[in-house]
């Protein structure tokens, strides 16, 4: 039975560009529980906190005149929460060959039409990394990953007692307050003409080459795609960070453009000078990466509202031939950040969206937008999260990771902090990337920037063949 509370809401532009006939993406986010799962527990946390979040969790997108809106209806849980059943008595390695099948599986499954936009799988085998999954896949035309996060913050605990989380923010942090910035890709500030125009002309006149990492084939957001990740220690990442005196971002932004370089060169060594750009999401609302308390978020006046206020940053790649020393790669990414810092090319960037949008409607946006991606070799995603363990229903949270789907790259990359560990997730397609090749070049690539940094300050200028043959697996 459908009924209406207080008329409907109009959904925000990005939110319809999120969702038309050539776009429709969503994110998927794992929490990994310390305990088995007691499913009543987390049915009762679904009725009673979850579904109060946001409106638009009981809400279908409805067409009126042309319009989208948000329509309440009745939320039936059993129709949004999956507990598959699995095998009984396997290893926790069988169930993560379970658990991995199982993934790729639902993020290729459509939403039911006349249901709200999300769903719940409760996943109750023990894993090799967990004693049981939740998996959260949510509409991105409901929110983004801010919102999310938001929300998890504010209606989960702390494990260790009933206090509720810290919200991260960069003002809490020691030292001038850097570890916020690893998500503060642009300031509001100075803006350079220059740079703007020279990251529009590449933007709209070229596509990437085609690589091991980019097949530049149509319709690949609908082939079958493996989720993997990998954990690195904050701490390692602060000591590379302050050596060198740059951000967090910047050594995470290092060491992926180089990891990926090195892929790319292990698996073809032609595609070593290929042209790689990463589109880097990023939040474009007034201030980037502090969190508030979700009731501040949906007033309707919010400084910091619930939704979808993002837009793509163009970042080149640079290439292994440039370089001697794998700090390079780091020094290299703090360069192009901070460039990009300078300029407005976001913010115009979402502009141009609005514009689009106006000449060619919602759909024409969404075919900018998909076009845009589609050009780029990858994308990057990333989220500051809680320092303190969270528990949700009293299952303590021992990891947490997410994945943005409906993309039509052939590798996303996403970056989560938590707990002082950062966790790196892939996604890739099936057939096309190795994932575990993948993951081994990563860890190459950041082990060789940890010990290029011991050598700091005296740099030598290494061999040539340095970046050979290093992600053996
Ligand atoms: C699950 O939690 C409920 C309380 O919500 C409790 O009554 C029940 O005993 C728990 N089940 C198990 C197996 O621990
Ligand atoms: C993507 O690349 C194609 C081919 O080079 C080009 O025609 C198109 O305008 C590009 N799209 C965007 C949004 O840059
Ligand atoms: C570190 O970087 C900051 C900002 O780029 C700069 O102002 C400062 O002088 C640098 N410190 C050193 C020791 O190089
Ligand atoms: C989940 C989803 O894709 N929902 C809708 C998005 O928009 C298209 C076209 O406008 C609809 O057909 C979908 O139902």
């Amino acid at each position: 039975m459908e009924y209406e509370v207080h008329g409907n809401e109009p959904v925000s532009p990005t939110g319809q560009c999120l969702n038309s006939s050539v776009l429709s993406m969503s994110i998927l986010g794992v929490l990994e529980f310390e305990i088995p799962i007691n499913e009543s527990k987390i049915l009762s946390f679904l009725q009673d906190v979850f579904l109060n979040i946001s409106p638009r969790f009981s809400s279908i997108m409805v067409d009126i005149n042309g319009e989208k809106q948000w329509k309440r209806v009745e939320v039936k849980l059993r129709d949004h929460v999956h507990v598959p059943i699995f095998p009984s008595g396997m290893s926790p390695k069988s169930y993560d060959d379970h658990f991995h099948d199982y993934i790729s599986n639902i993020i290729l499954e459509q939403y039911p039409k006349d249901k709200p936009l999300w769903e719940v799988h409760i996943i109750k085998y023990p894993t090799s990394s967990a004693a049981g999954n939740l998996i959260f896949k949510l509409h991105h035309a409901l929110g983004d990953g801010y919102s999310f996060m938001s929300a998890l913050l504010s209606c989960l605990q702390r494990a260790d007692n009933p206090l509720p989380l810290t919200l991260p923010s960069r003002q809490g942090s020691q030292r001038g307050g850097d570890s916020g910035s690893i998500f503060r890709w642009v300031s509001e500030t100075s803006a350079s003409v220059f740079d703007t125009l020279k990251d529009f002309s590449w933007n709209s006149l070229f596509q990437d080459d085609r690589t091991p990492i980019r097949s530049g084939n149509y319709g690949v957001e609908f082939l079958p795609m493996t989720v993997s990740s990998i954990t690195f220690s904050l701490d390692e990442i602060k000591l590379i960070k302050t050596k060198l005196n740059a951000t967090v971002n910047d050594v995470i932004s290092g060491a992926l453009f180089f990891a990926t370089r090195l892929y790319m060169q292990e698996k073809s060594q032609k595609s070593s000078t290929a042209s790689c750009t990463a589109l880097v999401l990023v939040n474009t609302r007034i201030t980037h990466g502090d969190y508030k308390p979700i009731k501040e978020i949906i007033k309707p006046d919010s400084e910091m509202p619930w939704g979808n206020r993002m837009a793509f940053m163009p970042v080149t790649m640079p290439k292994l031939t440039e370089f001697s020393n794998p700090l390079d790669f780091v020094f290299k990414a703090q360069k192009l950040i901070k460039r990009k810092r300078s300029s407005f090319a976001v913010y115009i960037n979402s502009k141009m969206s609005e514009i689009v949008k106006k000449i060619r409607g919602y759909e024409g946006a969404s075919r900018y937008m998909h076009s845009r991606l589609k050009n780029s070799s990858f994308m990057i995603s990333n989220m500051i999260g809680p320092t303190e363990q969270m528990a949700l229903a009293d299952h303590p949270v021992r990891g947490v990771y997410f994945m943005v789907l409906g993309i039509p790259q052939d590798l996303i990359i996403t970056v989560v902090s938590y707990m002082g560990k950062l966790r790196i997730a892939f996604g890739t397609q099936k057939g096309l990337i190795d994932p575990e090749k993948f993951k081994a070049c990563m860890e190459n690539a950041f082990k060789m920037i940890l010990e290029a940094t011991d050598n700091i300050p005296t740099q030598t200028v290494a061999d040539p063949g340095i970046f050979q043959g290093r992600c053996n697996i």
